[in-house]
């Protein structure tokens, strides 16, 4: 995946509140272009490999268990300086120090149940985006 690529999810509780028309929104009105997406559902291997970097971290379980619960929109997000421009969209991981107008402020609800991914690097956009896509879902 080139450089100027994220990738995202709704999480299980944006989804739940009916907030992937507003969100994708917002993310189109900030000048990303949808290049892949789906409304999938996380298998538990699938949340314990995806959040794999944070196994050792006392909130793991309750994270593959929040992750896996319903589904998620999974999608390929397309603009200049992607990765850093969409995790300034989302905000800070915890709503509560997002700053307004980003989606965490707007829809998340507590520090665990966010909202939203955004990948945190160009490498990362690439592996999290080809987990999810084939080069044929791929626009
Ligand atoms: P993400 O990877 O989902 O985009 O979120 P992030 O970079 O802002 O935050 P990260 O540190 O990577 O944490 C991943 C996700 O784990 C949950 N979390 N819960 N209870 C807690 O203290 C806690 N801390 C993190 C959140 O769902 C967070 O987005
Ligand atoms: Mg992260």
């Amino acid at each position: 995946m080139a450089t100027n690529r994220t990738f995202t999810m709704l999480k299980p509780d944006a989804v739940e509140k009916g907030h992937i028309g507003a969100i994708l929104e917002k993310i189109s009105a900030s000048g990303f272009k949808i290049v892949a997406m789906k409304l999938t559902q996380l298998t538990k291997a699938d949340a314990e490999e995806f959040y794999a970097i944070h196994s050792e971290r006392p909130f793991y379980g309750e994270l593959v268990e929040y992750m896996t619960r319903g589904p998620i929109v999974a999608a390929i997000l397309e603009k200049e300086n992607a990765v850093e421009d969409f995790r300034t969209l989302i905000g800070a991981t915890n709503p509560e120090d997002a700053a307004e107008g980003t989606i965490r402020k707007l829809y998340a609800e507590s520090i665990s149940q966010n909202a939203v991914h955004g990948s945190d690097s160009d490498e990362n956009a690439a592996i999290e985006g080809a987990f999810h896509f084939s080069g044929r879902d791929t626009f």
